[in-house]
């Protein structure tokens, strides 16, 4: 079931090369945000998800919620790389009509829940692994967000709640990129001591760093079952990752790169 076909390390150079191409053709935003989790999303997509693009509604699938879903150019060209859909589908991103919508919709093949509106993707993915339990079935609830995300109440209550249901089939990731959409985490709402806060939640915590792709395998992979905990990891990030004039920069939440500008990222992703 897992795909091997391709190593991380060239399955992320493609993602973020597909996503600087489409969000360049649609004048989008959040390539900052993107390219932050590149690394995240390959190993996911490459190594550890239990997912099958033959059979994308398999009851027994591992379920990954992007609960950052304005950064969906990259997730979509993870999907349509993971063969999910045809890449050349990826072209239609943000066209009229088209079901490549510019915040994630599971309209789209291998996409479980539409996001957007932050703050919804860890409920929903504490909800599902409440259902896997009551259930019984084995498989397991990725959920990816953002750091800016974290502001959301809404958040708070889903750590609460999942530690109380023993919720160990769910796994977060904090993609902790340090840049929100006006500022700085720190600036605009500090999250630290983030892991402390979380384990007084009863979570188990781990930090990695979110471009040491054999870091990510190796935590990803080695996340405890049956512990009774759920698991948070927190990856530091850098927005703009691979592009170095987007690197660490608020502006590349909103901008989308000129012609020049693309072609200049895409050298630099080689
Ligand atoms: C509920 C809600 N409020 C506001 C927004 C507008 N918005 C889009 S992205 C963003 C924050 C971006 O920063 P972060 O969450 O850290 O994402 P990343 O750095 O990973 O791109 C905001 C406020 C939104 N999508 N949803
Ligand atoms: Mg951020």
């Amino acid at each position: 079931m897992r795909s091997n076909d391709l190593r991380p390390e060239e399955f992320a150079r493609r993602i973020r090369a597909h996503a600087l191409r489409m969000v360049h053709a649609a004048k989008a935003s959040h390539i900052g945000g993107c390219l932050s989790m590149a690394d995240l999303l390959a190993v996911l997509y490459t190594r550890i998800l239990r997912i099958d693009a033959a059979r994308p509604d398999d009851p027994d699938r591992d379920r990954f919620i992007l609960s950052k879903g304005h950064a969906t150019a990259i997730m979509y060209a993870a999907l349509a790389e993971r063969g999910f859909f045809p890449l050349e589908e990826l072209q239609t991103f943000c066209v009229n009509g088209s079901k490549l919508t510019g915040h994630i919709s599971h309209a789209v093949t291998g996409v479980e829940v539409s996001t957007g509106s932050l703050g919804h993707g860890l409920p929903i993915a504490a909800g599902m692994a409440l259902a896997a339990k009551s259930d019984r079935r084995a498989w397991r609830v990725f959920c990816l967000l953002s750091d800016g995300e974290c502001d959301e109440g809404s958040n708070w209550e889903a750590i609460l709640f999942a530690p109380h249901h023993k919720l160990d089939n769910l796994i977060a990731i904090v993609d902790y990129n340090k840049i929100q959409s006006f500022g700085s985490v720190p600036e605009v709402l500090a999250l630290e001591p983030l892991a402390e806060k979380l384990r007084a939640f009863g979570w188990y915590v781990m930090e990695i760093d979110g471009h040491d792709l054999e870091a990510i395998e190796r935590t990803l992979g080695a996340v405890p079952e049956r512990t009774g905990k759920p698991t948070a990891i927190i990856a530091h990030t850098v927005k703009g990752k691979g592009v170095s004039f987007m690197e660490h920069k608020l502006e590349w939440h909103y901008k989308s790169p000129s012609a020049e500008q693309l072609d200049s990222a895409l050298a630099e992703i080689g």
